[in-house]
């Protein structure tokens, strides 16, 4: 399997690692520490040096409760950050972010994936960058805003519902003339789920997995793990191996993480075991 992104493919035959950078002063786990866009840009190529085949750059954080960002201040915080990127490294570069004109900018400064994390509160503005462009398009299941996310957690059946959400995502963006291959789904973990509903979406993943498009998974040290094993974001390192490990095994094509280094090696020791 592979990805387009603008005018190259990336492979997807093995499992492929993202990046977390995040240009904010409040996500949830890194706030502050990348604000300077050379040590932004540092970072990145350290996560490539270390396996990334994907920096996924952001300017506002989606943590439940987290405040909303001008698109001026967004627009001031990434675009150097992918430019700068962009000069230096020819790892593709996704843009995070809830505002199609953020993306749009982002994409003309070098990004090739959009990742779109407005989930239900969807715009079409982003399907049709992505058209226009040959942008590769992550959709990845939410609801609401992070203000109100937190409440909207009641499902018929969470993994159904989500897995019907997706595949119409996917049906209109190849209404909007998005090509098949540039398209991959998120369930969006930690989005409007709380955290049991985190380890049902995990457990039957394969269900997401099935309809057949690549699949990113988002678990980096999110609450739901700091819940089931009692730390801090700082110690979530384990428990995301273990839901990295376990998405491989269920088909998962994209992992997006913080800590480049120790997911790639559980990747790979993973790919030893399923090749030999
Ligand atoms: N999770 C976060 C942000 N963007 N994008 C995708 N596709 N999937 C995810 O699971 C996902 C995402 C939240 O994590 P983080 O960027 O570390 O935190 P914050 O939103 O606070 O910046």
């Amino acid at each position: 399997m592979r990805l387009r992104c603008k005018d190259t493919y990336l492979s997807l035959d093995h499992v492929a690692v993202m990046g977390v950078l995040n240009v904010t002063p409040d996500s949830f786990s890194d706030g502050g520490l990348w604000l300077d866009a050379d040590e932004a840009i540092a970072h990145a190529l350290e996560m490539v040096d270390h396996g990334a085949s994907i920096i996924d750059v952001g300017g506002e954080s989606t943590r439940p409760g987290a405040d909303p960002v001008s698109e001026d201040e967004e627009l001031q915080r990434v675009i150097p950050v992918v430019e700068g990127i962009r000069a230096r490294t020819p790892a593709p570069i996704s843009i995070d972010t809830r505002k199609p004109s953020v993306a749009e900018r982002a994409v003309a400064a070098g990004a090739t994936i959009i990742n779109d994390t407005l989930g239900e509160a969807g715009d079409e503005a982003m399907d049709d960058l992505a058209a226009k462009t040959g942008a590769a398009i992550v959709v990845m299941h939410s609801r609401g805003s992070p203000a109100t996310m937190r409440e909207l957690t009641d499902y018929d059946d969470l993994v159904v519902d989500v897995r019907e959400w997706l595949s119409r995502r996917a049906d209109r963006l190849l209404e909007a003339g998005v090509t098949r291959d540039a398209i991959c789904l998120d369930p969006g973990y930690g989005f409007a789920k709380d955290p049991a509903q985190n380890l049902v979406l995990l457990r039957r993943l394969e269900e997401i997995v099935e309809l057949g498009y690549p699949v990113l998974v988002g678990t980096s040290r999110k609450s739901f793990i700091g819940k089931t094993l009692d730390l801090p974001e700082d110690q979530r390192i384990e428990g995301t191996a273990a839901t990295a490990a376990w998405a491989i095994t269920r088909g998962a094509h994209i992992l997006r993480v913080h800590d480049v280094e120790p997911i790639v090696r559980t990747v790979r020791m993973l790919e030893a075991i399923t090749e030999a």
